[in-house]
Formats: C-alpha cells, sequence, structure tokens
C-alpha cells in the first residue's frame, strides 16, 4: 500500500511523500514525483527518516524522573500515572500562581499546524487553562516584520518564477543545504547568480559570483546599490509613482550611502559594489533569494525591510520573475482563529518569547513560570544562552513535560517525559514556507509502543482535568477541516498537496517610509543597524548544517559519521595570529559560554569571521555546544533571535 505524507521538517521546501506499508510496517519513503517541488527527491537527512522512526533509542513509553535534573535517569510508568501527576502539579499551580505560570513551549520539530508548528497544537487546551501565550521568535520574526512595514505582507515572490529571472542575488540564504528542491528553479533558469554570504557556501560556489560582506552590514550594502541605482538614473520613476510612498524622503536616505561608505562598513571592494550595482540598473528583471540567515542579527528587520524597497525601485515587483523571495507563510489562507480559539481563553494573558526562555525561567516573576510543555522542541541545544537555559530547567520547582520522540539535551531535564507519535503515525496538514503549496499528511502506519500525538495527549488531559469544552475533543479530522475552511480539503487529501493563489498586497502600495514602523518606535525610513555584539573577537555564524536540521536527525549514527568533526573553520589570517593550524583542537569562548572543536583553516570564511554548523546534541559533544556562546539578545524588530551576531574568542586547547 502507498500513502501519501509530508516532511513535518522545518525546511522551505514542505516535500510531500509516498510511504509504502507492507503489513502494518513502513518499508519505503521516497519523495512525491508528482510534486512540482519535491519532484521525486528527499534530502540526505530525510533519506534516513525510517531509520529514525525505527531507531532503539526511541521513547516508547511515558517515564517519570527519578535521578536529578540533567542526570537523564527515568522509570518507566504508565499514562495513567502520567496523566494523573501532570493533572495534579497542572491544578495546583493553577491554584497557586495562575494559568499564566503554565508555558507552553513550542518548536519546530514539526511544521504541521496538527501536531507541531509554534503553538497551534494543543492550544486550544493551554487556552482553557489560561495558560501563557508562546511566542515563536527563534526563526524568522525580524525579517517578516521588516517585510511587513514595507509591503504590508510578508508573502513576496512565488520561486517558481525564478525561472524567468534574468539576475538572481542569493542573499544571505545557502539553499543547496537549507532547502535544495527551491535550487532547481535557479537553476532551471538563465539567470545570471551572485551569492552575498560572509561564508563561500555550497551554494556561493555553484553562482557566477559571490560577495562576502560583513557579517549585519546588509541593509547597507542595499541601500548602497540603490544609491549606484539612482546616481544611474535607472529608478523605474513610472513604478515608483503609481505603487509605492515617500519616495522624496527614501531618495534623500539612499544619497547617505555612497559607495564609499558602504564598502568602508561591509568590507568589499567598492568597485565590486559598483559593479553590482550597475548590473541590477541594466537587468530585468531582478529576483532577490533571501532566507532566515541575515537576519539573525541585531539589525535584520531592517535589512529585510531595506532589500525589499529595492525591487521597489527598479519596478521589479510588477514583472514576473523579479521581486523578492523570503518566506510564503504570508499567502497561505487557513483558518487559524478557527483552529486556536483564542475565545477559549478566562481573561488575556502574557505572552512569553522563546528566545528568551533562559530568562523567563530565571528572572521572570509575575507570575514565575512553573509549569513548562515542551512541545517538539530541543531548547538546551537550539536555544541561545545554553548554560543560562540550563540553569532554568535545573530549578527544583519547575515541572517539566517534555513531549519526544529522542532522549535528547532537553528531556534530560523533564520531569516527565511523554512518547510523541512521528509523522507517519499521524494525520497532519502543512504549508510549506518555499513555496505555495499546502500538503496533506495522512497517517500510513500505527504508533509505535504507547506513543500517541500531540492532539490525543491534549484530549486525554483535558479529560484528566475533567473539562468539559467540546472543542477540545475534536478529532484530527475535524481540526483539519476547519483549518482548511475554503479550501477543497478531499482533493488535498487525495491528491497529497494543493497550490494556493499569491495574496496580493493589501495596501497595493510598498512602503519606503513606514508610518506602522514609526509607531513602534523605529526609523520610519530603511535604515543601517550596526552588529551589537561587543568585543574584538571574530564573528561566528553558526548556519545549517548540512547532515543536520536543528538538533533533529544529529542522533542518527549516519548523518554524524558523514558530518564528521565538529569543525570551526577559520581564515587562514585570524588563525595564524592565534597559533592555530589545521586540525588544531580549540576552545570557542565568550562571557557566555564557551564550546570545543576542531580547527579548519580555509578562505571559504572571510576574515574577521568564523563559522561552525548549527545542530549538535550537547551530551555528544562534551557538554556544550555553540548555542553556549549565543546571546539571549533581540533582533530590531519582533523580538527574533541573533544568533550570527555573536563574537568570540578562538584559542588553541
Ligand atoms: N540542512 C539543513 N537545512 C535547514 C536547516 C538545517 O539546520 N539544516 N534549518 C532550517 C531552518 S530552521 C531554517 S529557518 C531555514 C533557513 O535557514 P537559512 O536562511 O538558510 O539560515 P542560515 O543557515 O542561518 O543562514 C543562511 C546563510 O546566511 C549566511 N549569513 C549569516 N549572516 C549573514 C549576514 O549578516 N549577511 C549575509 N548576507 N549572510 C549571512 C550564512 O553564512 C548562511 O550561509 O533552513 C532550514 N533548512
Ligand atoms: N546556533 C544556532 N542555533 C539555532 C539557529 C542558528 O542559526 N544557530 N537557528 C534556530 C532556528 S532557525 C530554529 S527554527 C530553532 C529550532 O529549534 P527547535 O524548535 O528546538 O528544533 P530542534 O532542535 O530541531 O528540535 C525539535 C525537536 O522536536 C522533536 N519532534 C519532531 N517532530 C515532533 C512531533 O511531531 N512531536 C513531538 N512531540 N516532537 C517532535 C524532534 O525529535 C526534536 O528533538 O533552532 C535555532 N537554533
Ligand atoms: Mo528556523
Amino acid at each position: 500500500m502507498k500513502v501519501l505524507g509530508a516532511c513535518p521538517l522545518d525546511c522551505p521546501d514542505g516535500c510531500s511523500w509516498v510511504v509504502d506499508v507492507e503489513d502494518g510496517v513502513a518499508v519505503g519513503l521516497r519523495g512525491n514525483k508528482a510534486h512540482p517541488i519535491t519532484r521525486g527527491a528527499l534530502c540526505v537527512k530525510v533519506n534516513r527518516y525510517l531509520e529514525q522512526l525505527k531507531s532503539d533509542e526511541r521513547i516508547m513509553h511515558p517515564m517519570r524522573r527519578v535521578g536529578k535534573k540533567g542526570e537523564g535517569r527515568f522509570e518507566r510508568i504508565s499514562w495513567d500515572e502520567a496523566l494523573t501527576e501532570i493533572a495534579a502539579r497542572l491544578t495546583g499551580i493553577t491554584e497557586e500562581f495562575g494559568g499564566e505560570a503554565i508555558w507552553p513551549f513550542h518548536g519546530t520539530g514539526s511544521l504541521g499546524y496538527i501536531q507541531g508548528l509554534e503553538g497551534f497544537s494543543g492550544r486550544r487546551f493551554f487556552n482553557a487553562l489560561g495558560a501563557s501565550l508562546h511566542d515563536p521568535t527563534i526563526c524568522s520574526i525580524a525579517g517578516t516584520v521588516g517585510l511587513k512595514y514595507t509591503l504590508g505582507t510578508s508573502g513576496g515572490m512565488d520561486p517558481e518564477d525564478f525561472t524567468e529571472s534574468k539576475l538572481i542575488l542569493l542573499w544571505g540564504t545557502n539553499p543547496l543545504t537549507s532547502g535544495h528542491h527551491g535550487w532547481k528553479f535557479i537553476q532551471d533558469s538563465d539567470a545570471y547568480t551572485v551569492a552575498i554570504d560572509p561564508v563561500r557556501t555550497r551554494t556561493a560556489e555553484r553562482c557566477d559570483e559571490h560577495l562576502a560582506p560583513l557579517p549585519g552590514t546588509d541593509a547597507a550594502l542595499a541601500l548602497g546599490l540603490m544609491h549606484i541605482i539612482v546616481s544611474m538614473g535607472a529608478q523605474d520613476d513610472e513604478f515608483i509613482t503609481e505603487h509605492t510612498e515617500g519616495w522624496d524622503e527614501f531618495r534623500d536616505r539612499i544619497a547617505e550611502f555612497t559607495p564609499e561608505r558602504v564598502a568602508g562598513i561591509t568590507g568589499l571592494p567598492v568597485e565590486r559594489i559598483m559593479a553590482l550595482g550597475e548590473r541590477i540598473a541594466r537587468t530585468r528583471p531582478t529576483a532577490i533569494r533571501a532566507s532566515q540567515g541575515m537576519q539573525r542579527h541585531a539589525g535584520g528587520g531592517m535589512a529585510l525591510r531595506a532589500l525589499a524597497c529595492l525591487p521597489g525601485i527598479t519596478g521589479d515587483w510588477a514583472i514576473p520573475g523579479g521581486g523578492l523571495h523570503y518566506s510564503t507563510s504570508g499567502h497561505f489562507d487557513l483558518n487559524l482563529p478557527e483552529l486556536m480559539r483564542f475565545d477559549l481563553l478566562p481573561h488575556p494573558v502574557r505572552t512569553l518569547s522563546m528566545t528568551r526562555l533562559g530568562e523567563a525561567l530565571l528572572e521572570v516573576d509575575d507570575p514565575p513560570v512553573k509549569a513548562l510543555f515542551v512541545i517538539a522542541a530541543n531548547p538546551v541545544g537550539s536555544n541561545p544562552e545554553q548554560r543560562k537555559v540550563i540553569r532554568g530547567l535545573e530549578r527544583e520547582d519547575l515541572f517539566t513535560v517534555v513531549l519526544e520522540h529522542f532522549p535528547t539535551d532537553t528531556v534530560g531535564y523533564a520531569d516527565i517525559v511523554l512518547p510523541a507519535t512521528m509523522q507517519p503515525e499521524h494525520l497532519d496538514v502543512l504549508a510549506a514556507y518555499g513555496n505555495l503549496y499546502l500538503v496533506w499528511n495522512e497517517p500510513a502506519v500505527p504508533p509505535p509502543g504507547e506513543c500517541l500525538s500531540t492532539t490525543e495527549t491534549f484530549r486525554r488531559l483535558a479529560q484528566q482535568l475533567g473539562l468539559t469544552e467540546p472543542a477540545l475533543y475534536d478529532s484530527d479530522e475535524e481540526l483539519a477541516r476547519q483549518l482548511l475552511k475554503g479550501h477543497d480539503l478531499d482533493r488535498l487529501r487525495t491528491e497529497g498537496f494543493l497550490k494556493v493563489a499569491p495574496r496580493p498586497v493589501p495596501t497595493g502600495k510598498l512602503q519606503f517610509v513606514s508610518p506602522r514602523a514609526e509607531m513602534a518606535g523605529h526609523d520610519p525610513l530603511p535604515a543601517y543597524t550596526p552588529p551589537a555584539d561587543p568585543g574584538d573577537g571574530l564573528v561566528l555564524i553558526s548556519a545549517a548544517s548540512h547532515y543536520f536540521l536543528n538538533t533533529t536527525f544529529a542522533n542518527n549514527p549516519e548523518l554524524l559519521r558523514r558530518a564528521g568533526d565538529p569543525t570551526v573553520t577559520l581564515h587562514p589570517d585570524d588563525a595564524a595570529t592565534r597559533a592555530i593550524t589545521d586540525g588544531t583542537p580549540v576552545t570557542v569562548s565568550n562571557t557566555r559560554g564557551s564550546f570545543e572543536g576542531i580547527a579548519e583553516l580555509s578562505d571559504r570564511v572571510r576574515p574577521g569571521v568564523a563559522a561552525t554548523p548549527k545542530g549538535r546534541w550537547a551530551k555528544l559533544s562534551g557538554g556544550a555546544t555553540v548555542n553556549a556562546t549565543i546571546p539571549e539578545r533581540d533582533s530590531d524588530f519582533g523580538g527574533g533571535a541573533v544568533f550570527h551576531d555573536n563574537r568570540v574568542q578562538i584559542t588553541p586547547r
């Protein structure tokens, strides 16, 4: 039997897959040939998904902690015992501190609307308890807010239109690692391609040209490129008059960013900046592919805001194959209010920011966080300030429940661990964030052991607590129908995927001057906000690993073998002044923490910059990872994380 499903991972591609089932067992998993993005191929990680599904390390039954927090010693308990204990603790905490002392902490382990995704699954249950809201600030928010200030939506262009582009700027993005299906549309075009990335990535190596600016300087570069275009008189005056607001003020801002000044800020040669500006001026349509990497900085929101203005002065927004593609999430018209049911909240509640977990556990007191539900997240591995997060999770008075597949670093701090189903074992609906397809995931095999889906876990917990609201007991299929109101669910289910139409810009006008940004206390015009991490160390970029997906898969033996040593890549000039040679074991540190790696010398990183992949498990890496050095600071817009705005010292061990 063949069952249509969908990859749950946090990746722009949102693939459709086919599970081969024999006698109730998944014996094969491959990409769906009919899905226009997947085109029959998965990726180096998901090709091993069934190994993970059948792994001996999978958590198969509920467990209760017996050792100290962090020791990782547990005893097996029944679901009845687990539900009874959780219900009793929640009741006690709610009575003493109120519902807001409960934090449902959702990660991106699954992007499914029904079982995972940043706060949707189980939200009805938490609303009924009056629990705190969870703000998923860890990934893309600064850029999303920046684009909304400029465009009114973060939706952007359909990447399938890249085939019509004549010039494509791959700006702070490495699709050959972080979403390779999107690359095909770039490859199928006859566009000239330019990578703009401090690191010469797999993608940069395949481009016609590579510019390596200093990290966090992209807004200045974008303003400088616009300066060159305007100096040439190459702006599209008709488009500007008809489709934009605030041109006069913005032109003055652009005038401040001369190529010489921008060269000083970005560390790029002035001739290279001039050449790129001139190329953009004469090439229609020009497309920009930007993803989340460049906005993991103090000025990340401003960077995306400035980038979105570039096709606004060239008129590319109006030409098929022109514009900017960041995330397509804004194009999906899904009925989230009906799914999440905020009307079930007994009163308005506070919102806690995902990236501020350490602070929230150690410093917030109004009320303190007393119960933490970790759902499809591994904050010890993925959050900033690893040591602070661990200190928070070590609090003896904190009741932590983790729903997981594997004994991750975070599971080690749980009071109760609940076994969760994997994608072929539950129903879900997903919307890609790098293209315009909805994907359906039909359950293919029964849950193994005592694993339960997120939804079933919260239905049972609601029952245990005696909650009477009928909406808490809706089936997964009912939830999907509510979410997809207005879409053809039956067709989606039969075919496995469905393309949605891009939603137009609501105001119809691009705002160079943003009244909404001004109201939020920001510069009304796009500006350059410099990196914020103090010190004289190297800037450490910890971007996507080719072999792991955040910390997911970083326990798979074959993928760990392929990933090899945990490397820290430095430019030979920076290594020489630190007495480091290729292969030297090094300590990477700053005031927040430290981790260990093996130095790799390469001019793939520009001088002043070091790079190490994200995703390793602390317990498989000597107790700490790169996230021990990352600040818990916010970016400019939306409270986004600043993973790549991180200065470190690197010394031989
Ligand atoms: N294999 C794999 N794929 C993944 C992931 C993974 O862990 N592994 N993660 C997934 C997730 S969660 C996300 S959000 C997506 C998107 O994630 P991406 O947008 O790909 O994000 P990053 O990998 O952080 O960064 C992308 C590139 O931006 C560069 N960069 C960093 N700082 C700057 C800067 O200041 N300016 C410029 N111009 N470039 C900069 C980095 O060197 C890197 O090559 O990828 C997803 N895909
Ligand atoms: N240094 C550094 N750190 C980063 C980043 C960076 O650029 N640099 N990028 C950040 C980004 S972009 C992101 S999105 C975050 C992601 O951070 P997290 O959201 O914490 O994601 P993961 O680390 O992949 O952990 C997800 C966990 O969910 C579990 N899981 C998967 N599916 C399910 C399910 O259906 N049910 C349940 N119960 N569990 C499930 C997996 O087993 C896994 O352990 O990491 C961030 N961390
Ligand atoms: Mo992400």
